[in-house]
């Protein structure tokens, strides 16, 4: 069955230019892209989708960093899409991303880690509508 899920590449990975790569490998991997859009995120949005982890003490500089430059959000479709995109990304920290994933290639260390990927069918949801009035959805 298709799903939702929402890609980010974040603010480090826009900056360095590889932004262009990571479009390429979503298409590359199978995923229609739905909705895809730049944004420069206000601190106060970044604290809103990322909601879940405020009790967290990475809380501040995960939201600072991830409102301090642009960013290109995604909404993307393809069986099992949750479970594949994270496959793609790797793991949170790139140290220990497998060889080959988006984090191993383009990310710095657990706060800078290039790229989000929703982490269940229904967040990938909730995600995609956080960035994304259904009617911008092709
Ligand atoms: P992921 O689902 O892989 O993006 O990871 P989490 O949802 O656990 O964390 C969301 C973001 O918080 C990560 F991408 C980076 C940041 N984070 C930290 O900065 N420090 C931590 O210890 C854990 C997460």
């Amino acid at each position: 069955m298709n799903e939702v899920t929402l890609a980010i590449i974040k603010p480090d990975a826009y900056r360095s230019g590889n932004s262009g790569k990571i479009i390429d490998r979503i298409i590359l991997e199978g995923f229609s892209i739905n909705g895809m859009k730049q944004i420069h995120l206000s601190k106060k949005e970044a604290e809103g989708f990322y909601e879940v982890h405020r009790e967290r003490p990475f809380f501040d500089e995960l939201t600072s960093f991830m409102s301090s430059g642009k960013c290109v959000v995604l909404s993307l479709e393809r069986e099992n899409a949750v479970l594949k995109w994270r496959e793609v990304i790797g793991a949170t920290n790139p140290e220990e991303a497998d060889d080959g994933t988006i984090r191993d290639q383009f990310g710095t260390n657990t706060g800078s880690n290039a790229v989000h990927g929703s982490d269940s069918p229904e967040n990938g949801k909730l995600e995609s509508n956080y960035f994304f009035p259904q009617k911008d959805l092709l």
